[in-house]
């Protein structure tokens, strides 16, 4: 026995509705994973991340092994014990973030070497590392070690870095070993050019994951080249496992990936956006630091069952938020984590019923309306 599954219910065009089963529970998909960086989703208490429909977490390599340690956070039985959430935890495998934020980085066929963003310190990671990092955090999808290079790059260096991620993936793959209720997804690299997307797709296949995700999109390159790179490189990624695009993103880039066959998703998004004010409604985004707020009795959004819809005003989340009052994050957090998972619902309802083109119909319509 496997101990962990992924069951495809419906499709609908490319896009695709099903569970991933885990000993921790069951994954609905097409899902969005609330990102818990530093065994926090900042601002909200894991029984409240939960109750927004989350279904799964994203924890990060590259923070926790810095703050507060791999090993320590095994001492203390776990990621899931720590943060006191029991159920599903992904965990991207650092290189990403040593990238964007680490100082003093050292790249080689080995590893990185780089310095702590918080202290200076000195630390090194690798596919072996990584894996045996995510181990002792006690992850249940552990991410293959890779490198993405920001965009715009040149094609030699893409290919380049995405042969070397390909290298680690199998490094990954022997280092993680037979891991019963614990999946390894390999991360497809390649940039914008077809060919390496292809390449690199073939060469994950052939090591074998439990899933695959797309990387080395959303970095820079636009909404448009993102949806013509997501044209064409799900397709090359088997049918039967589920597909990842990491790092992604705002609703409609979900509702384009969606459409195009991603589906699992992570982003900061809703949860940064609901501590500096910017709030997510169907109608589109509110700005809720605007002055027009300051007396208005309405909710964010009538159509919405969150705490923060349900007993609040426009007014007093206008006021809560010019005085810095924590109690702003905390509501503006919940709802934009609320919206979004309502987001996926909504998605996963209309492919299982075969009315995808429709509800994307109406999700842009909404959001033409303005007056928000
Ligand atoms: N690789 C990993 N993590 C990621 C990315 C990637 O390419 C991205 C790109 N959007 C976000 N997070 N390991
Ligand atoms: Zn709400």
């Amino acid at each position: 026995m496997s101990q962990t599954s992924f069951t495809l219910h419906a499709t609908d065009g490319a896009a695709r509705t099903g569970v991933i089963a885990t000993p921790r529970g069951e994954i609905r998909t097409p899902a969005f994973m609330p990102v818990g960086t530093a065994a926090t989703v900042k601002a909200m208490l894991p029984e409240s991340v939960r109750a927004t429909g989350a279904d799964i977490l994203l924890g990060n390599t590259y923070h926790l092994m810095l703050r507060p340690g791999a090993e320590r956070i095994d001492r203390l039985g776990g990621l899931h014990r720590f943060m006191n959430w029991d159920r599903p935890i992904l965990t991207d495998s650092g290189g990403f973030q040593v990238m964007s934020l680490a100082g003093l980085r050292k790249l080689t066929e080995q590893g990185v070497t780089f310095r702590s963003h918080v202290d200076g310190s000195k630390h090194m990671l690798s596919p072996e590392r990584s894996m045996e990092i995510q181990r002792l955090l006690g992850s249940d999808i552990v991410m293959a070690f890779d490198e993405c290079p920001a965009l715009p790059a040149d094609r030699a260096r893409i290919e380049s870095s995405m042969r070397l991620s390909m290298r680690w993936a199998q490094r990954s793959r022997d280092a993680f070993g037979d891991r019963p209720g614990h999946m390894l997804f390999g991360i497809q690299q390649g940039g914008l050019e077809p060919d390496l997307r292809e390449e690199s797709a073939k060469a994950l296949t052939g090591i074998g994951f439990d899933g695959y995700a797309v990387g080395g999109l959303a970095v820079g390159e636009g909404q448009e080249a993102m949806f013509a790179c997501l044209d064409h490189a799900p397709g090359h990624l088997p049918v039967d496992k589920p597909r990842y695009l990491m790092g992604v993103g705002k609703p409609d880039d979900i509702v384009g990936a969606v459409k195009r066959g991603i589906d699992m998703m992570d982003c900061v998004l809703p949860s940064r956006s609901g501590r500096t004010g910017q709030v997510f409604t169907r109608q589109g985004v509110v700005n809720i630091k605007n002055a027009r707020h300051q007396d208005d009795p309405r909710p964010l959004d009538e159509a919405c069952s969150c705490p923060a819809c349900r007993g609040y005003s426009r007014a007093y989340l206008h006021h809560v938020f010019r005085a810095q009052e924590m109690i702003s994050g905390m509501l503006l957090t919940w709802h934009n984590l609320h919206y979004y998972q309502d987001l996926m619902q909504g998605m996963r309802d209309a492919i299982a019923e075969g009315r995808f083109a429709a509800w994307e119909a109406k999700f842009h319509a909404d959001r033409a309306q303005g007056d928000i």
